[in-house]
C-alpha cells in the first residue's frame, strides 16, 4: 500500500553524523542565520511562525545562492581576462537531483547552515528533503552529464553546460496493482531558487520555410533561408559549484517562448483559445522531457527540441566568441563543443550554416573549423536506439540544414570513392543517408564526421563501436575513436550519500581523500582488519535500517536489516534483464520451499526503476516483480528468508538512500549491450559486491577490484554475438535447464497471476522464442553465481574483505579522472591535476 508521503524523499533517514564535514564556522553562523531570516521575510514573504519546510528550504537556498554569486562573477572575470578556452557540454538531459545539499557540501557550509538553522529551530535534513529533484533526464546519460559538469567545475575548467529547461522532468511513477502509471512531474511549481532568469539573453530560433539561392555583389553564390516560423529561446542559468567552491560554471538551460504572447486581433474578436495557439505550439518545445525510448508519435516535437537548444546554444557561444575575439575563424582555439550523444548532432550542420551562410567562410575552411570544434560521445550501440530522421520531416522542418547535410555527404562520399573505387557496400555503410529503411538521416554518422574525436564510454563499448556500428568509419578515420570510461562524482555518491562510510574512510586514508579520490586506495591496507570490518558493518547496518524504514513507509513491508540486501535499480529494459533476476528469485523461492531446513540466509531483493510509458514488455516486467513479491512475501513457509520489494518512483534522491544500503549490486545486462553503466560504480564505491556480466564498465571494475571480489557469470560479448549470428535457440537452453523450465511453466501457468495465463504469455513467449537478450542462455550460470554469493555471505570476514577492496579500488572511477582525460585528449584545455598546463 502506498502511503501519502510516498513521493517525498528519504528525509526520514537518520544517517550517521558527518564526522569529516567541515565544522561550523562560528563567526558565520549569525550572519547566515540573519540572511536566512531576511530571505524568508523578503523573498518568500513568510514569517518563521507560519513558514513550511518548503519555505525554509527556499530561504536557505537563496542564502546559499548568495554565497555562490561572488565566486561565479570572479570565475567569469578570470576566464575573460585569461582568454581561456571554454568547453561547451551540449546535452538534452541533465539529471541533477537535489541541489541544496550539493551546494552546501561543495561550499564547505553544511555544518554552518545546520547550526544557523538549528538556532532557528529548523533541521537542515528536513529542509533538504523538501527540495524536488531536478529530473531533467531519463537515466544514465543524463546523470553522467550531471556528474561531468560537477567535475569540470571542480577541476576549474571554464565550461558551460547547455540544455533545456523542461517545465516537467521525467514522469512520476505510481504503481497501482502492480501496474505502472505515469503522472507529470512538477519540479517548478513552487519556484526554483537555483536559477537566474536572463531575460536579456534571448535568441530567435527558426523552423520551416524555404531556401533561396542568391548572389552577392562580388558574384559569390549564397543560400538564404526564409523560415516560416520563429520562436524565442530564453536563458536560465543554474550555477554549478565545484568542490570547495573554488570555481563556479553556468548550466544554461533554454526555455521556449512565443514571439507574440497572444494574437490580440483573434482575442478581441472572441476567439480566446485560437488567440493562444501559437503560444501553446511554441512553448510545447520546452514543456516536457522525452522519455528517450518513446515511439514514433511526437517525433517531430523531439526534432524541434533538438534544433531549438542547439541553435540557441550555438548563437550564444558564437556571439561570445566574436565579441571577445572578433573573428569566427579562431573558434576551435577558444571553444570545444562536446555532443552528449547524437541528440545535439544537428549542431554540425548548424555551425556549418553559421560559418558559410552568415559569416561567409569558404566551405572547406568551415568544415575544418567545425571538425576541430566538435567531439561526440556515443552512449549506446543498440540499433533501435540509434537516432535517424525521416528525410521528408527533416526537409520540412530544417530545409537549409538538409541541403548542408547533403553537401557534407557528397564531399565525404566523393573522398571515399577516390580512396576505394567501386566499393558500393562501403559507400552505403558510411553514407549519412540510410537508404534501407525509407530514406533517413543517420545522426550518428553526422556527429562522427563532424567531430575530431568520437568516444565510447567504457573500454568494451569503444572496441565494439570500432567493430560494429562505426566499423567502416573507424577504418576510414583511424585514431578518431577513443575511449573515455565514465566516472561518478565522489562528492555526491560518497561524501553526501554515505557520510558514515566517508568518515571511516577519512580516518583510514586521511582527510586528503576529500580532495583526491585516488587517496581511497589507502583503505586497501585495512582489507583484513577485523576492527575495521566491524565499524564498516555498523555503518552499513545503519544505512540498511534507514532504507528499511523507507520501505516500510512507502510499501508497508517490513524487511530484516540483517538480511542480504540484493539491489537491482535502474531503468527497466529487457537488455538490463530485471526479468532474469525475477526468474532467479522464483527459482530461489522454489528451492527454499523444497529444502526448508537448509541453512539459508535471509535475502531482500530490492528493485526500482521506471519503464518508458510506451514500452509494454518493460511494464509487464514491473507487474511480474509485484506479482512475485505478493506471493513470496506472504508465504509463511518462506519464513522471511526471502522478501521482494519494488520501490516506486526511482530517482536520484532515492538512489542516494538505496545505494549506501546495498550489499549486492546487480549489473546483469546481456554482454555487449550496456555501454558502460555508472550505477555499477556507485555501488562498488559504497562497498557493495557486484554480481554481473562482462559488460560495459563491469569489466574495468573487475580489473580494479580483482577477480575474487566480484561475481562474474554468463556469456561474453563475443559469445552473445556468435549466438545472434548462429541463430537463437532458447528452447535448447530451456531443455537443458529443468529449473528454468519449471520457473517459466509456473509463470506462464498463472502461478503468480491468480491463474491468469494470459498475463505473462507474451513475456514467456519472448524468452522461449525471441530471446534476443539471452535470458535463458544465462539463467543457470546466474543461478550458480547467486549461490556463490550465498557462500561468500556466510563468511563475514571474506565478505567484508571484498567490500573494502571494492571501495579502495574505485578511485579510478571518479568523474574527475574522466574529465581529466577529456581535457587532455579531446578538448585540449588545462585542468587541475592534469598534465596539460595553462599557457
Ligand atoms: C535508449 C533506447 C531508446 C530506444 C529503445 C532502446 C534504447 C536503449 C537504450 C537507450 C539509452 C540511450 C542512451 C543512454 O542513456 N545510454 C546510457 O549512457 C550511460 C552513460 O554513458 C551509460 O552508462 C549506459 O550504459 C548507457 O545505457
Amino acid at each position: 500500500m502506498l502511503k501519502r508521503d510516498a513521493d517525498r524523499g528519504p528525509q526520514s533517514i537518520a544517517l550517521p553524523k558527518a564526522l569529516f564535514a567541515r565544522p561550523a564556522k562560528e563567526d558565520e553562523i549569525a550572519p547566515i542565520r540573519e540572511t536566512i531570516l531576511a530571505k524568508l521575510a523578503l523573498s518568500v514573504g513568510k514569517n518563521p511562525a507560519t513558514a513550511s519546510p518548503r519555505d525554509w528550504y527556499m530561504a536557505a537556498s537563496l542564502a546559499a545562492r548568495d554565497r555562490i554569486v561572488h565566486s561565479w562573477i570572479e570565475a567569469n572575470r578570470a576566464i575573460r581576462k585569461g582568454n581561456s578556452k571554454r568547453v561547451y557540454y551540449l546535452s538534452l538531459e541533465f539529471l541533477l537531483g537535489r541541489l541544496l545539499g550539493d551546494v552546501l557540501h561543495n561550499l564547505g557550509l553544511t555544518e554552518t547552515f545546520r547550526a544557523a538553522l538549528g538556532d532557528l529551530g529548523m533541521d537542515l535534513d528536513e529542509l533538504k528533503a523538501a527540495e524536488p529533484d531536478a529530473a531533467l533526464g531519463n537515466g544514465g546519460l543524463g546523470r553522467l552529464a550531471a556528474c561531468l559538469v560537477e567535475s569540470m567545475a571542480t577541476l576549474g575548467i571554464p565550461a558551460y553546460g547547455y540544455g533545456i529547461r523542461y517545465d516537467h522532468g521525467l514522469f512520476r511513477q505510481v504503481i497501482k496493482g502492480g501496474v505502472q502509471q505515469e503522472y507529470p512531474e512538477t519540479w517548478l511549481s513552487f519556484g526554483n531558487p537555483w536559477e537566474f532568469e536572463r531575460p536579456e539573453v534571448i535568441y530567435d530560433i527558426h523552423f520551416g520555410g524555404s531556401v533561396q539561392a542568391a548572389s552577392t555583389a562580388g558574384g559569390a553564390r549564397v543560400a538564404i533561408w526564409q523560415p516560416a516560423e520563429t520562436i524565442e529561446a530564453v536563458a536560465y542559468d543554474v550555477p554549478v559549484v565545484g568542490w570547495r567552491g573554488e570555481h563556479v560554471n553556468p548550466l544554461r538551460l533554454w526555455s521556449a517562448r512565443a514571439v507574440d504572447p497572444l494574437r490580440l486581433d483573434a482575442f478581441n474578436s472572441g476567439d480566446h483559445v485560437g488567440a493562444l495557439t501559437e503560444q501553446v505550439r511554441a512553448e510545447a518545445i520546452s514543456k516536457v522531457l522525452y522519455p528517450s525510448d518513446a515511439t514514433a508519435a511526437g517525433q517531430e516535437l523531439r526534432l524541434r527540441q533538438e534544433y531549438f537548444f542547439v541553435s540557441a546554444s550555438l548563437q550564444d557561444l558564437v556571439r561570445r566568441h566574436i565579441r571577445t575575439y572578433g573573428d569566427i575563424r579562431s573558434l576551435p582555439d577558444k571553444a570545444s563543443i562536446q555532443l552528449n550523444d547524437t541528440h545535439p548532432s544537428i549542431a554540425v550542420a548548424e555551425l556549418m550554416r553559421i560559418l558559410v551562410d552568415l559569416e561567409h567562410v569558404g566551405w572547406d575552411q568551415a568544415w575544418d573549423i567545425t571538425r576541430a570544434t566538435f567531439s561526440y560521445t556515443n552512449h549506446t550501440l543498440l540499433p533501435e536506439a540509434l537516432e535517424t530522421w525521416p528525410i521528408p520531416l527533416f526537409e520540412r522542418l530544417l530545409p537549409r540544414h538538409m541541403q548542408i547535410i547533403y553537401l557534407i555527404n557528397a564531399h565525404h562520399l566523393e573522398a571515399v570513392r577516390q580512396a576505394h573505387p567501386g566499393d558500393e557496400r562501403l559507400l552505403a555503410s558510411v553514407s549519412m543517408i540510410d537508404e534501407n529503411h525509407g530514406r533517413r538521416v543517420r545522426m550518428g554518422h553526422l556527429a562522427f564526421l563532424g567531430s575530431h574525436r568520437v568516444n565510447g564510454v567504457s573500454a568494451l563499448h569503444t572496441e565494439l563501436m570500432k567493430e560494429t556500428v562505426f566499423g567502416d568509419l573507424h577504418r576510414l578515420f583511424p585514431g578518431r575513436v577513443v575511449n573515455k570510461t565514465n566516472g561518478i562524482t565522489f562528492r555526491r555518491w560518497l561524501h553526501q550519500a554515505n557520510p558514515g562510510l566517508t568518515a571511516l574512510l577519512c580516518e583510514a586514508c586521511g582527510e586528503e581523500l576529500m580532495d583526491e579520490p585516488a587517496a581511497i586506495a589507502r583503505a586497501a591496507a585495512l582489507a583484513g582488519d577485523n576492527a575495521f570490518h566491524e565499524r564498516l558493518s555498523e555503518v552499513r547496518l545503519a544505512n540498511k535500517v534507514a532504507l528499511a524504514r523507507v520501505i516500510r513507509e512507502r510499501l508497508d513491508i517490513r524487511v530484516n536489516p540483517h538480511a542480504l540486501f540484493d539491489v537491482h535499480v535502474k531503468r527497466i529494459h529487457e537488455y538490463k534483464r530485471q526479468l532474469l533476476n525475477i526468474l532467479e528469485t522464483i527459482a530461489l523461492y522454489d528451492a527454499i520451499r523444497a529444502q526448508p531446513t537448509r541453512n539459508w540466509f535471509p535475502r531482500v531483493k530490492i528493485f526500482a526503476g521506471k519503464a518508458a510509458a510506451s514500452y509494454s514488455e518493460a511494464k509487464t516486467i514491473i507487474r511480474l516483480a509485484h506479482d512475485v513479491a505478493a506471493i513470496v512475501n506472504n508465504d509463511p513457509s518462506v519464513r522471511d528468508l526471502l522478501k521482494v520489494v519494488f520501490l516506486p518512483n526511482y530517482n536520484v534522491s532515492l538512489a542516494e538512500a538505496i545505494i549506501p544500503a546495498a550489499d549486492l549490486s546487480e549489473q546483469i545486462s546481456t554482454a555487449g549491450m550496456e555501454a558502460s553503466g555508472t550505477g555499477n560504480m556507485k555501488f562498488a564505491l559504497n562497498g557493495a559486491l557486484t554480481i554481473g556480466t562482462l559488460d560495459g564498465a563491469n569489466i574495468e571494475i573487475r580489473e580494479h577490484v580483482g577477480d575474487d571480489n566480484i561475481f562474474i557469470f554468463g556469456l561474453r560479448a563475443n559469445e552473445v554475438a556468435e549466438r545472434h549470428r548462429r541463430g537463437l535457440d532458447a528452447m535448447g537452453d530451456i531443455a537443458a535447464s529443468p529449473m528454468l523450465a519449471e520457473v517459466l511453466d509456473a509463470v506462464a501457468g498463472g502461478a503468480f497471476s491468480g491463474g491468469d495465463r494470459d498475463r505473462y504469455a507474451h513475456l514467456v513467449g519472448i524468452v522461449k522464442h525471441h530471446d534476443r537478450f539471452l535470458v535463458a542462455a544465462d539463467f543457470d550460470s546466474y543461478y550458480l553465481a547467486q549461490r556463490m554469493v550465498d557462500e561468500a555471505w556466510r563468511n563475514p570476514r571474506r565478505w567484508w574483505r571484498s567490500s573494502v577492496l571494492n571501495t579502495a579500488n574505485m578511485g579510478w572511477f571518479s568523474s574527475d579522472r574522466t574529465i581529466r582525460e577529456y581535457a587532455e585528449d579531446v578538448w585540449h584545455v588545462p585542468a587541475r591535476g592534469s598534465r596539460v598546463q595553462p599557457n
